[in-house]
């Protein structure tokens, strides 16, 4: 069941959310877009290869991170999203504080992305405030100690309920349904076996009705299933994630690779819509 649209993007096709690290420390591209004209050149080269989004952020929250003070957090993040909408482009806020979705979206940003799913305080009454439609990930934990012992009963059941008791607690808040897009939070406090049943299940959180982000771009479990290999070298294993993903209602993709991702999500449609089962 995928919603028709989210954010403005109809989702009869894949889109792409391209990662924007302003950070020194991401474990992927950690430093390459750490001054402003590279942060700027990159979102332009994303947006040249074809992103629908590009999902800005200034606090690295891979394992063992630590927090970035708040003010040096706004001063990576907000010159870059007034850059970028001025030249047009979506921009997505990634980030757990309301002052940093606040200044975001008032320097253009128009989705919040949220890794907490807005469970940090004041998050919720920002995002509400603001009015601009959220991702909600599921995290167990906190980034600087998630992946020390993460334990589940049924992974996928437990993180579709917490994912739904969020999305409710948005409602509430006014938010509208139309605007809540679930993200599993795949290598958030999650063993490579939890990250592997949430993506062959995908399908349970798209039968929410809520349109579903997938981040697993680069992620550590595809070096434990094949090889150890570095972060660079992890493109096939994220764009064979995002293919079995679209099979299961995913239509929202965050990725480090943007023009292999179209590619391979725009092959892949063809062949469908040849058998009647494209989009
Ligand atoms: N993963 C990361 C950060 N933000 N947001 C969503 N919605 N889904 C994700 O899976 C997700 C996310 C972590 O990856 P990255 O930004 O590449 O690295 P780092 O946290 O080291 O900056």
């Amino acid at each position: 069941m995928v919603p028709p649209s989210f954010a403005g993007l109809s989702l009869d096709r894949p889109r792409l959310m391209a990662v924007l690290n302003v950070t020194p420390d991401s474990f992927s591209d950690g430093g390459e877009a750490f001054a402003l004209e590279d942060a700027v050149r990159r979102g332009l080269a994303f947006l040249a290869e074809g992103a629908d989004i590009l999902d800005v952020g200034g606090e690295s929250t891979r394992p063992g991170a630590e927090p970035v003070p708040v003010e040096e957090e706004l001063r990576r993040v907000v010159p870059v999203i007034e850059a970028l909408t001025a030249e047009g482009a979506l921009v997505s806020i990634d980030s757990r504080r309301p002052e940093v979705m606040r200044a975001a979206v008032t320097a253009g940003a128009r989705i919040i992305n949220d890794v907490a799913a807005l469970t940090g305080e004041g998050a919720l009454d920002a995002a509400a405030d603001l009015g601009v439609p959220v991702i909600l990930m599921h995290m167990q934990g906190e980034p600087g100690t998630m992946q020390d012992n993460p334990t589940y009963g049924d992974v996928v059941a437990e993180v579709r309920d917490h994912l739904l008791a969020r999305a409710r607690a948005c409602r509430e808040a006014g938010i509208a349904a139309a605007d809540i897009a679930l993200d599993p939070g795949i290598g958030f406090g999650k063993t490579v076996r939890h990250n592997l049943s949430l993506l062959a299940d995908l399908d349970v959180l798209a039968a929410t009705g809520h349109a579903v982000v997938l981040g697993v771009s680069r992620k550590s479990y595809i070096a434990k299933i094949d090889r150890d290999v570095p972060p660079a070298r992890r493109v096939a294993g994220s764009v064979a994630t995002a293919l079995a993903a679209w099979d299961r209602g995913v239509r929202i993709f965050r990725v480090h690779d943007v023009a292999e991702h179209r590619q391979a999500l725009a092959v892949y449609g063809a062949i469908a819509e040849v058998q009647g089962k494209g989009p």
